[in-house]
């Protein structure tokens, strides 16, 4: 079954900037408890704590969510460097949750079902807490296809592991798809920020999501493997011929559930290795520091930038 485009009248719903979750059981919910935030809309004024985000950053890590504030607060003048901000998730640890000013920052864990539970819980969270004019970006690591490591890519397109722009789950046994739009508008405008920045390799390029990172990015250093060298080179450059300049574990599915949801939404990582050459991450550990804060940056400046209204 797929599910076709927006329609003209789902796109005139969309555009009014609001969180548009879609299932009508919500609305009847007396109470929604968003149990892996450890939050709910009987015991958290959620409108209070959220109802000003307009930024929504997401990563893997929690700890890099951390530092993506403290970045952040001091970037946009509204913290001290080193200033703590409390874990708004604390009673639970498997999502982590910071806010500062209009900026939210929330970490996904690795791979598709862990970022969608937690997009599930945020996009109600959102709707929940009436937002309005939010912009979810997610700022993460991947494997690179042809490029200097550290080069960070702005996704135009997310695409599966046969570089097709679609997102597919099992729903009551039956396969749905999604389609994988990201913002292009976004896109051209963290390209510009990239430029303005100046301080590393960017490119815009397709972002390949896989289930898994070894067979399923074509590693050969798993505990499984069934192809050769050879076999991995030829994909990976298949890829590339589609446009694929690196693989990651979650956009695509991101890219889905923001658009089901009328959220503009973009991908921006830095890539780790470069695939051609190898598949072990074997930089040193303040390289690979180094390279995870430039998606920070970029994302950072772009966030200045739009509340400057520039
Ligand atoms: C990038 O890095 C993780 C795997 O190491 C995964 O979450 C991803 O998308
Ligand atoms: N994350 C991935 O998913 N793949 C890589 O190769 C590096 C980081």
């Amino acid at each position: 079954m797929a599910v076709p485009g927006a329609s003209a009248e789902e796109h005139e719903r969309h555009s009014d900037g609001f969180v548009h979750l879609c299932n009508p059981n919500i609305a009847a919910m007396k109470e929604d408890i968003l149990y892996h935030f450890s939050l709910s809309t009987r015991t958290h004024d959620l409108p209070a704590m959220f109802g000003d985000v307009k930024f929504v950053c997401v990563g893997g890590s929690p700890s890099r969510m951390k530092s993506f504030i403290q970045y952040v607060a001091v970037e946009l003048g509204l913290g001290r460097p080193g200033e703590d901000y409390p874990n708004i998730c604390s009673g639970t640890d498997r999502y982590a949750m910071f806010k500062v000013g209009p900026v939210l920052s929330v970490s996904h864990g690795m791979g598709i079902p862990s970022i969608a539970i937690m997009l599930h819980e945020l996009l109600k969270l959102l709707f929940h807490a009436r937002c309005s004019g939010v912009t979810v970006i997610r700022i993460g690591t991947s494997g690179g296809i042809g490029l200097e490591p550290g080069s960070v890519v702005i996704t135009r397109q997310a695409v599966d592991a046969c570089f097709r722009p679609e997102f597919e789950q099992l729903v009551l046994g039956k396969r749905v798809t999604r389609s994988t739009d990201l913002d292009a508008r976004l896109v051209g405008e963290l390209a510009q920020c990239a430029a303005d920045l100046n301080e590393f390799p960017t490119v815009v390029g397709n972002t390949m999501c896989t289930l898994d990172f070894y067979e399923g990015q074509g590693r050969l250093d798993g505990a499984l493997c069934c192809y050769t060298e050879q076999d991995k080179q030829e994909y990976l450059r298949a890829a590339h011929e589609a446009g694929v300049r690196n693989i990651e574990m979650e956009s695509s599915v991101f890219a889905a559930m923001c658009s089901a949801c009328g959220l503009p939404a973009a991908v921006v990582c830095v890539t780790l290795l470069n695939r051609l050459q190898g598949d072990q991450i074997g930089s040193p550990h303040e390289v690979l520091a180094e390279y995870q804060q430039r998606p920070q940056r970029l994302v950072g400046c772009f966030i200045k930038k739009r509340l400057a209204g520039a």
